[in-house]
């Protein structure tokens, strides 16, 4: 589907298809135009001589190779983009006059890149870590990008803090050990001397940095923005994404083995759902707080280490995403794609946010390095689908032809154009908020406190999700080799929950802090995955086969399954048909070595052949392993033995029973819960 896509009325899709290019069926040439004759062999002097200086063609093909690569990001280097539409259902007139926030219905392009933070570009992609979520709007008025994340707070309040944070949770620089982790000494050496680090640590450490797929995961805009309407009012506003398949997270346990399974688990799952026509998609949702209620809050509404829990200001939907298509290549696309906070269209603004306004230096100047020089923008992924004409020139790499001898402002040669547009005209201008102060290298008491939300965080936690914090807590900061940095977070968290602080110091063999606790009894419910939306869509379900089965059965649940959205994979002891009763075949696409539990969802136990005794032990080490992460499991007709043998029958989460149709129904039901939390396990 992907690679003869048409183009449709998608104006961004339009543009990119002037730049693509179809090598099948041609003749090879080198870069010149000139058709080569023979592309195996460098030119010699004698076939046992010495290689020819004159071989062009080699010089070419080798020097090109050997410039491919381009620098990494030095944050978010692992990522994976798709493109797609944004529709708006409901005007933002009131608030803004961004042309793209008008009128319900209209569509704009959009391209999205998720990545991870502190890994390389090849590193395994469910590791402990916040996810980027950035977005771009090819919108009529210029490129809007909207440079996210899946996690709406932040490790610190002042960009001036950006590269120790990024210099501690990257490998230590004296070994480059560990890859795509933050669990070791210097990384919780910060967090300890930088207490506002708190609340994001908590969300950090929750659920949210090991999601399960990047369709099941929000996105937040992270500071507060603002958005001014057509009679120049300020209102402040908050970004977020909220994906309509629900927040859904992996195990700490499962999530690690996956990195080894499948280092590309994330990509692939994006990749594949849209090559499925399984279009992933994410409402759009606004917080507005009114300027003249800037001060009515316990916290600082510009702190970024700071919510407005969802209670006090509800998130309003208003629009949607859908990524519908795969990109044609990644380096061009994906790796290319530039993003930056400051591209804003009329009637987005920014507010002084201290750590936004430094991230408005550091994307063009990242940039400049990474894409090799000023000319990124006219990249096919970066260009606008509006014109753009100003005075800029030259630089490495130029593309635009540039007519005519005028490039300066003012000019009289050729009547002062390319001309500035007033407001009306949709000219920015930038909201004339008030400034004054004195200079200072300081931060305002009003950030200080940094621990009554991480305690609002605890707090919203159900039990189990407390519990993986703890876990994670014990993991990250078991790995750190220092007992003092040990000590000295879990004392700092002890000023988060004390109980909470008292447990890992358990789990750590170290001194429990004896005071602490917070006077903050508030919770916020929306900040649970236990409240989130519970959808079966696209769920993979893994089926445990053999020759032998109850052929007809079987074959209807497999059917219903699938009809109703799920994704049943066949796994068996060989690949190739598989055999049940009244001759009924199905294809196993993976087997025991191939497959593990960690990639699916669930798990259905279908069984066959009682006597093959090599399946039953790799089905039941399968089975064992999916109910030690809390996954649903089913079994019917033979397979039942199966779950009885392993003491898994009756247990949470796990069905069975040979009526279909209650079969399926209860099956599903546990597939849509994600998870049993409550279950028993060791
Ligand atoms: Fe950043 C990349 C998100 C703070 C400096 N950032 C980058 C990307 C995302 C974010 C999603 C990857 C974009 C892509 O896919 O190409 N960054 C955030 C969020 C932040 C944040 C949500 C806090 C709210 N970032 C932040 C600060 C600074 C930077 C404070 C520096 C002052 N970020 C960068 C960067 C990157 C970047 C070094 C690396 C690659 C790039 O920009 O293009 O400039």
């Amino acid at each position: 589907m992907s690679k003869d896509r048409k183009v449709d009325g998608n104006s961004k899709n339009k543009q990119l298809e002037q730049f693509r290019v179809d090598d099948r069926g041609k003749k090879m040439t080198t870069n010149q135009g000139l058709k080569i004759s023979e592309d195996e062999f460098s030119l010699k002097s004698g076939v046992r001589g010495p290689t020819l200086m004159e071989d062009f063609h080699f010089r070419e093909k080798m020097t090109h190779f050997d410039h491919e690569r381009i620098p990494e990001r030095i944050v978010h280097a692992r990522g994976y983009g798709a493109h797609g539409e944004f529709e708006l259902y409901e005007s933002m007139e009131k608030y803004t006059k961004a042309k793209f926030l008008q009128k319900p219905g209209s569509k704009t392009p959009v391209f999205v890149r998720y990545s991870t933070v502190a890994g390389s570009k090849g590193s395994a992609e469910t590791v402990r870590d916040v996810r980027g979520f950035a977005t771009k709007f090819y919108t009529e008025e210029g490129n809007y990008d909207l440079v996210g994340n899946n996690i709406p707070v932040f490790f610190i309040q002042d960009a001036m803090k950006f590269p120790d944070l990024i210099h501690a949770v990257k490998p230590e620089p004296h070994n480059e050990i560990p890859q795509a982790a933050s669990a070791h000494d210097t990384f919780w050496d910060f967090v300890a001397n930088n207490q506002e680090t708190a609340h994001m640590i908590m969300w950090h450490l929750s659920d949210r940095t090991i999601p399960r797929s990047f369709r099941m995961m929000e996105g937040f805009g992270v500071h507060t923005f603002r958005f001014v309407n057509e009679n120049g009012n300020g209102h402040f506003v908050k970004f977020h994404w909220k994906p309509k398949l629900g927040v859904h997270s992996l195990v700490w346990d499962e999530a690690q083995k996956i990195n080894g399974k499948d280092p590309d688990f994330h990509r692939k799952d994006l990749y594949k759902a849209i090559e499925n026509g399984d279009y992933p998609e994410f409402e759009f949702g606004v917080q507005i707080i009114d300027e003249e209620d800037e001060f009515k809050f316990d916290f600082d509404i510009l702190d970024p280490t700071k919510i407005w829990p969802e209670e006090d200001v509800p998130v309003k939907i208003i629009g949607k995403m859908t990524l519908n298509r795969n990109v044609d290549n990644v380096f061009a696309e994906t790796e290319q794609v530039a993003f930056h906070p400051g591209s804003v269209v009329p009637g987005i603004d920014f507010t002084n946010d201290p750590l936004l306004q430094g991230r408005l230096f550091s994307y063009t100047d990242t940039q400049l390095i990474r894409l090799g020089g000023p000319n990124f923008h006219e990249l096919p992924i970066n260009r606008p689908v509006c014109p753009f004409h100003n005075n800029q020139r030259d630089g490495y790499s130029r593309q635009t032809i540039n007519k005519g001898p005028v490039s300066y402002h003012n000019n009289s040669l050729a009547s002062n154009t390319p001309e500035t547009s007033r407001e009306d005209e949709g000219g920015y201008v930038h909201y004339q908020e008030k400034v004054e102060g004195r200079k200072v290298r300081a931060r305002s008491d009003s950030f200080l406190d940094h621990f009554s939300q991480a305690t609002l965080f605890w707090n919203s936690m159900s039990t189990s999700e407390k519990e993986h914090i703890i876990d994670a807590f014990s993991f990250e900061l078991g790995k750190c080799k220092e007992k003092s940095i040990q000590q000295q977070v879990v004392d700092m968290f002890a000023n988060v929950n004390l109980e909470m602080a008292q447990q890992v110091a358990a789990n750590l063999g170290i001194t429990a802090p004896e005071h602490g606790g917070s006077s903050v009894t508030k919770s916020s419910p929306a900040l649970s995955q236990e409240n989130t939306r519970k959808n079966p869509d696209t769920r993979k379900v893994a089926v445990l086969i053999t020759d032998g089965y109850s052929g007809k059965e079987v074959h209807s649940i497999l059917t219903d399954l699938d009809s109703k959205g799920l994704q049943p994979e066949i796994v068996s002891d060989k690949l190739g048909m598989v055999t049940g009763t009244e001759g009924i075949q199905v294809e196993a696409q993976h087997t025991f070595l191939t497959a593990d539990s960690v990639l699916f969802d669930a798990v259905y136990v279908a069984t066959g052949d009682a006597s093959n005794q090599k399946f039953f032990e790799k089905a039941s080490y399968f089975v064992q392993e999916a109910f030690s992460h809390f996954k649903p499991i089913g079994a019917t007709h033979d397979g039942v033995k199966i779950l009885q043998e392993n003491n898994l029958l009756n247990r949470l989460g796990v069905v069975s029973g040979d009526t279909p149709e209650i079969f399926l129904n209860e099956f599903i039901e546990a597939i849509s819960d994600h998870r049993h939390w409550d279950r028993d396990v060791i």
